[in-house]
């Protein structure tokens, strides 16, 4: 009722018709809610917008499977070549012809990369078992499997 007197006080010619003075002082306050309703309802919206963006970074990192020996037994990485973007996890998966490994060769990979830290030169014995790695640094990166280098089982994987 504070904002009904003070109209009452400082506009004269609403206090002389008291009726007009109510239906403006509550039509502002009607204004006043909807605005504050309109300004939570776009920070909420804003939040949701973040929300959602943080969402699709969390889920920007992509996966990438490479099969250690094909379906058919022959003695590849399936794939043998492939693109993948810088962060994104690369898992290699036993699935026949094992053991095998993946080993980074350290004249094709980009400089400054430590081959050593990217390479799983143990080998992976079980069927389905895996060997994941994240590469950081842009650029082309040869590897092979120690086992079966000779019967072609090599690979390059390209980071953007
Ligand atoms: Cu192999």
């Amino acid at each position: 009722m504070a904002s009904l007197s003070s109209a009452a006080i400082t506009a004269p010619s609403l206090a002389s018709r008291p009726a007009q003075a109510r239906a403006v002082a509550s039509s502002s306050r009607r204004s006043a809610a909807f605005t504050v309703r309109a300004s939570l309802g776009k920070a909420a919206g804003t939040a949701a917008v973040a929300v959602a963006a943080s969402a699709l970074l969390a889920g920007g990192a992509m996966a990438q499977d490479v099969l250690l020996g094909a379906n058919g037994g022959a003695l590849v990485f399936e794939p043998s070549e492939f693109s993948v973007k810088a962060g994104d996890t690369i898992t290699f998966k036993n699935n026949a012809g094992f053991p095998h490994n993946i080993v980074f060769d350290e004249d094709e990979v980009p400089s400054g990369v430590d081959v050593e830290k990217i390479s799983q030169s143990e080998y992976l014995n079980a069927q389905g078992e895996t060997y994941s790695v994240t590469l950081t640094v842009p650029g082309t990166y040869g590897f092979y499997c120690e086992p079966h280098q000779g019967a072609g089982m090599v690979g390059k994987v390209t980071v953007n």
